[in-house]
């Protein structure tokens, strides 16, 4: 398996790159560079998840989140524990979605 050339990517391939180059983007500051300390984590969600988790800022909800993400309960993020994160929120953004188009329909 070799990382697709951006040029001939697919739209879901680059999605795919982007979403670990947005994990790596974070997971480097400190510490272990392949997972997400809870700082990491923090600024990942603040920066890129703001709009979906708008109160991410306050320090209980992170830590919420990292307790539900800690799987393993190393104290750390890593990707696979990330994607389970992008993974749910794109089921909800999809059931938004989903509701969103079914309902001036069901009015019809
Ligand atoms: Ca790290
Ligand atoms: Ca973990």
């Amino acid at each position: 398996m070799s990382l697709p050339d951006p040029e001939n990517a697919s739209t879901l391939e680059n999605a795919m790159q982007l979403m670990i180059q947005t994990f790596h983007k974070y997971s480097g500051n400190e510490g272990d560079k392949y997972t997400l300390s809870k700082a990491e984590l923090k600024e990942m969600l603040t920066t890129e998840l703001g709009q979906y988790l708008g109160h991410a800022k306050d320090k209980e909800a992170v830590d919420k989140v990292m307790r539900e993400l800690d799987s393993n309960g190393d104290g750390e993020v890593d990707f696979t524990e990330f994607i389970i994160l992008v993974g749910a929120l794109t089921v909800a953004c999809n059931d938004f979605f989903l509701e969103f188009n079914e309902k001036p329909a069901k009015k019809k």
